[in-house]
C-alpha cells in the first residue's frame, strides 16, 4: 500500500483501482446472468423481450482493461468495446452459440462466440475473440457471419470482408471499400479454415449465405450483387447461384430472385439474413429490406417462403416487415436499422431470432416454426398501391363482420 499525496496514509493509489475492479467485475457479473423476461402481448408472430442478449458491455473485462493497478492505476477502459451486434447463431451440442459482431472503439469488427444455456439469456463470451485466418489479401474489416451447418458436414462462416476501393481513394474518396464474401469453415467454432473469397460476376457483395443442402450436387448460394459500396446502383436484390466446391467457390451466373420494389419495404436494397429453415411448407426466409427516408435508411426484417425442391423460387412473400425497430432500438450509432442475419430452430420447433438494433446490440424474439409458417402463408401480399391497400382491409373487416354476425 502507498500514502496518497495528502500524506494521510490512505492506499489510495493501489486501493482505488482494486476497488473499481471489484465493482466492475460485480458490475458485469449482474448484466452477464441478468435473466431476460417476455415481453407481454405481443402481435402473435413472436415475442420479444425485455433486454438485449449482448452488448459491448456483455464483453470480457479482461478483452478491455489492463487489470494490473501498476500499470493501469486508473483502472481505465484500454481498449473500449463499441458494439456487439449482426449474430450468425447456431445450437451445437445443445448449447445456443452466437458469432457476434464485435466492434471496437477504433471502428474495427471482428467475430466473437457468445454462449447461452436458454437462448434467450445469460450469453457469455468465450475466452477469447474468435481469430479468424486471412487469404493473401489482407481484411480491413470483417462482419456480419452467416453459420450455416451444410449436409456436407462443415459449419461453414460466410462473412463480409471489406478492403480498400484504391481508385475512389486515389481521389479522395477514403469512404469507399470493395466488399466481397469471406468464406471460412470449422467443425466447433474454435478453429477455423479458411477459404478463398466467392467470385461472382458482379464488383461488390454482401449478405452471401449459403444454402444448407445440396441442389442438383451443387452448393446453393444466396447473394446480394451491387454496383457500389453502399448503394446498390442497377444492382441490389438476393440473388441465387451456385457453385461446384466452397473451396474456390465461384459463381458464374447470378439470378435476382427476391428483387428490390417500388414503394415497399425493400425499396433500396435488400439482402438474406441467416440461411433458411426447412419446413414442411417450403424454405423459410428471414431477410432484411431497406428503404430511405428524410430521416435516412430504414432498416427492417421480412419473411418469406421458397418451394422445397427449387429453393430460390418464392411462393409466399407477407407483405410489409416482420420485425422493425421500436422504442430505444430506434436509436444507435446507425440509427433506425433492425438487422437479423442469426437464428435457431430448435427440435421442438421452437426458434430464436437473433436481431439487432442500429447496428449496436443484439436481441432475441422468439416463435415457432408453425407460427411463422402460418405468417408466411396467411399474411397477404404487398398490395403495391394504397387503394390495393383499403381492399385488403376492407376484405378482413368485412370477414370479420360476417363472421361475428354469425
Ligand atoms: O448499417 C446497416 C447495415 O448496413 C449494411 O447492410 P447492407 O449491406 O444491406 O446495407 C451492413 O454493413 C450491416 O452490417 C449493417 O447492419
Amino acid at each position: 500500500m502507498t500514502p496518497d499525496s495528502h500524506g494521510n496514509g490512505a492506499s489510495v493509489a493501489l486501493d482505488a483501482p482494486a476497488a473499481r475492479l471489484t465493482a466492475l467485475r460485480d458490475a458485469h457479473e449482474a448484466l452477464v446472468e441478468r435473466p431476460n423476461t417476455p415481453e407481454p402481448l405481443g402481435n402473435g408472430i413472436y415475442t420479444r423481450y425485455r433486454y438485449p442478449v449482448l452488448t459491448g458491455d456483455h464483453a470480457p473485462l479482461e478483452w478491455r482493461y489492463d487489470l494490473d493497478p501498476s500499470t493501469n492505476p486508473f483502472m481505465m477502459e484500454r481498449l473500449g468495446v463499441n458494439a456487439a451486434f449482426n449474430a450468425g447463431a447456431i445450437r451445437l451440442d445443445g448449447r445456443y452459440l452466437v458469432v457476434a459482431r464485435m466492434e471496437g472503439v477504433d471502428r474495427k469488427s471482428f467475430f466473437a462466440v457468445a454462449e447461452s444455456p436458454t437462448g434467450v439469456d445469460r450469453f457469455r463470451f468465450w475466452d477469447e475473440p474468435l481469430v479468424m485466418p486471412e487469404t493473401d489479401e489482407p481484411d480491413t474489416n470483417v462482419y456480419d457471419m452467416r453459420l450455416t451447418a451444410h449436409e456436407d458436414g462443415w459449419i461453414y462462416g460466410l462473412f463480409c470482408t471489406e478492403r480498400p476501393d484504391p481508385e475512389a481513394h486515389a481521389q479522395g474518396d477514403l469512404s469507399a471499400a470493395i466488399a466481397q464474401c469471406g468464406i471460412a469453415r470449422t467443425t466447433d467454432l474454435r478453429s477455423w479454415e479458411r477459404l478463398p473469397d466467392l467470385v461472382t460476376p458482379n464488383p461488390q457483395q454482401r449478405n452471401v449465405v449459403l444454402h444448407p443442402e445440396f441442389v442438383d450436387g451443387q452448393y446453393g448460394l444466396y447473394t446480394r450483387p451491387q454496383d457500389g459500396f453502399i448503394s446498390a446502383g442497377s444492382g441490389g436484390g438476393i440473388g441465387w447461384g451456385t457453385s461446384p466446391t466452397m473451396d474456390g467457390a465461384r459463381v458464374e451466373r447470378e439470378d435476382v430472385v427476391d428483387p428490390r420494389v417500388y414503394h415497399s419495404v425493400k425499396e433500396v436494397k435488400n439482402g438474406q439474413g441467416p440461411p433458411p429453415i426447412k419446413t414442411e411448407a417450403g424454405w423459410l426466409h428471414l431477410a432484411h429490406g431497406v428503404r430511405g427516408t428524410a430521416a435516412g435508411l430504414r432498416y427492417v426484417t421480412y419473411l418469406f417462403l421458397t418451394a422445397l425442391d427449387k429453393p430460390w423460387r418464392v411462393t409466399h412473400a407477407p407483405g410489409g416487415h416482420l420485425i422493425e425497430p421500436q422504442g430505444e432500438e430506434r436509436v444507435g450509432d446507425v440509427s433506425n436499422v433492425t438487422f437479423a442475419n442469426g437464428w435457431v430452430a430448435d427440435d421442438d420447433g421452437r426458434v430464436f431470432v437473433y436481431y439487432a438494433s442500429s447496428d449496436t446490440r443484439l436481441h432475441v424474439a422468439t416463435s415457432t416454426v408453425d407460427r411463422l409458417v402460418d405468417y408466411a402463408l396467411h399474411t397477404p401480399p404487398d398490395s403495391l398501391r394504397s387503394a390495393a391497400a383499403v381492399d385488403q382491409r376492407l376484405a378482413l373487416i368485412r370477414k370479420n363482420r360476417a363472421f361475428l354476425d354469425r
